[in-house]
């Protein structure tokens, strides 16, 4: 019968981590307190090896992807899930432990056992949650709440065991006589039923008032949506309003809504960092080592702005890891004037809260004005998930080379590689040219002269290099050049449109792209590790 007990164990334990797992979800909704499942799976992605993370993102992302889902807006969703599932699995093993310790060994069902076991479930998770991350809430009630309900826990799971699994069970020298044995087993069944019931309920009132109040509670860096915007960030139209050639409706936006901006990030949560509290020390091979305010910031260096395209090294095409909008802040080059950068410095070191990191050589630096602290978006301050306060953006390179939620500069002369590239990805990680068809506008089919004419069109990008030209084919065609809409600046990506004369019946609309130097995309597939993904894309429509 062990592996009933075993089996029995395991259920109880879902059962009863359901409903600690929502009123975790509850408080740290309420009061701001780290999620311990999070913050249990935040540190097991930091201590497991890098290929072995890696692989669970490249697992997540196929899913996804075989699932149609949209990655850059469930990944994050899909991580959240999995910590969750992970945490309740957590539970339910220590359900069944519990119960072959019950009735292997010589422990006892009793309050004392069942203190110990929260403790031992608690204390790892409650220091994991404390030093995960800084929560606005005191650090005395916050561990007064995690006590309470970890040693609810352990005390109800033991409590469990000890009502469902038969006391001859436990003690074999307790032996039951038949009639006693009836009627402990309609016991049990009773004790089932109101257990089953009762963590149903919390579980259920727990993540539902959990979820109102996120509806109902948006944090100060969230800006309200602007929808689909009509004049730029500056209030002026957008530089390329005049451009007759407009994007084929199913193109995506061409300044993304800020809510819509795609997200990554290595923890589960975004940093809250509050201005107050936040300042930027610049140290190591320095004459004049600051420490800078975001109004210093502000203040005492001129404001430049750039319409940026950001782009995500492991989306895989089409990838929707990118996005555009309007950023604001300060040339890194005038903030290490202001330090007195030694002769010795070669690199500059880039700190995050999050615990991400990145080194940017000097010579990058010095060699091009544009690369910026940022601290606005969309003429407002950076929003939470994007790195308030203060990012960096360097032209040409993927996302991963640039850091959010800086917290910290060094100079120094030698290197170390940044977080990603420490982890089995590219060490200058430039961008790649790419290009892909967004839509094909069934739906916008239209007569010119004696013609029908479909619409087609999507996006082509080569960071700073720019888009020299795209081209389109369709089924086994020649190379056609395609319409280019002049891009919001020379660093975002390029919307494209061909107007096709068509046929009916299924064809593959196909797109190619060169960049500012007349160089062509690689065509040939190739994964997103280690340095960014390429390929030729087509999609395959019927038009009738
Ligand atoms: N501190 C910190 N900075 C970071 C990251 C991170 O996880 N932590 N992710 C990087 C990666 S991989 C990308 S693609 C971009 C994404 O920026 P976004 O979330 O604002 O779009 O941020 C980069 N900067
Ligand atoms: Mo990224």
């Amino acid at each position: 019968m062990k592996t009933k007990q075993l089996f029995t164990g395991a259920g109880l334990g879902g059962l009863v981590t359901a409903p600690l797992i929502s009123l975790f979800y509850l408080t740290y909704q309420l009061i701001n307190l780290s999620f311990p499942p999070y913050a249990v799976f935040n540190a097991m992605s930091r201590l497991l090896p890098g290929p072995v993370i890696t692989f669970g993102i490249d697992a997540m992302i196929s899913t996804l992807r075989v699932l149609g889902l949209n990655v850059a807006g469930t990944a994050k969703t899909a991580e959240r899930l999995m910590a969750v599932i992970l945490f309740w699995a957590g539970g339910v093993i220590f359900g069944a432990v519990l119960s072959v310790l019950f009735t292997r060994t010589r422990w006892k069902v009793s309050p004392m056992s069942g203190l110990l076991a929260g403790l031992v479930l608690g204390v790892p998770a409650s220091i994991l949650s404390l030093t995960a991350d800084s929560t606005g809430s005191s650090t005395v009630l916050y561990l007064l709440i995690q006590a309470v309900l970890f040693l609810g826990w352990g005390l109800l799971l033991t409590y469990s065991i000890g009502r469902v699994i038969p006391a001859a069970d436990r003690q074999p020298e307790a032996a039951e006589t038949p009639e006693e044995a009836s009627v402990e087993k309609l016991n049990r069944r009773q004790f089932l039923v109101t257990l089953g019931a009762g963590t149903a309920t919390v579980t259920v009132a727990g993540a539902g008032l959990g979820q109102l109040l996120t509806r109902t509670a948006p944090t100060p860096a969230e800006t309200p949506s602007p929808g689909q915007a009509e004049l730029g960030p500056t209030g002026e139209p957008f530089p390329n309003a005049g451009d007759p050639v407009k994007p084929v409706p199913g193109t995506r936006p061409e300044y993304t809504p800020v809510e819509d901006h795609y997200q990554v990030f290595i923890e589960l949560n975004p940093e809250n960092i509050q201005e107050e509290e936040w300042t930027l020390p610049v140290t190591g091979l320095v004459d004049n080592p600051l420490e800078l305010t975001l109004q210093d910031l502000r203040e005492n260096y001129p404001a430049r702005s750039e319409y940026i395209t950001l782009n995500c090294i492991s989306g895989r095409i089409p990838t929707t890891l990118i996005s555009t909008t309007y950023w604001t802040g300060v040339s890194v080059q005038e903030v290490l004037d202001d330090a007195g950068v030694q002769d010795e410095a070669q690199y500059l070191f880039i700190e995050s809260a999050d615990g991400f990191y990145e080194i940017v050589s000097l010579d990058l630096i010095y060699s091009d004005p544009r690369i910026m602290f940022c601290y606005e978006w969309d003429g407002e301050p950076l929003p939470k998930d994007h790195g308030f306060p203060l990012r960096i953006w360097i032209p040409d390179r993927f996302g991963m080379k640039q850091p959010k939620w800086i917290t910290r500069l060094e100079l120094r002369e030698t290197y170390q590689a940044g977080y990603w590239v420490e982890r089995g990805w590219d060490k200058d990680a430039l961008v790649k040219t790419r290009s892909v068809v967004d839509t094909v506008a069934v739906e916008e089919i239209y007569q010119e002269n004696d013609q029908q004419l479909v619409p087609f069109g999507g996006i082509a990008f080569a960071g700073d290099r720019g888009i020299s030209r795209v081209e389109i084919r369709i089924d086994d065609g020649k190379w056609l050049e395609a319409d280019l809409r002049s891009p919001l600046s020379d660093t975002t990506w390029v919307i494209w449109r061909y107007d096709w004369p068509f046929q009916e019946g299924e064809h593959t609309f196909a797109v190619r792209c060169f960049d500012g130097s007349g160089e062509m995309q690689t065509l040939e597939q190739s994964p997103a590790r280690p340095d960014g993904s390429t390929g030729l894309h087509s999609v395959t429509e019927t038009i009738s």
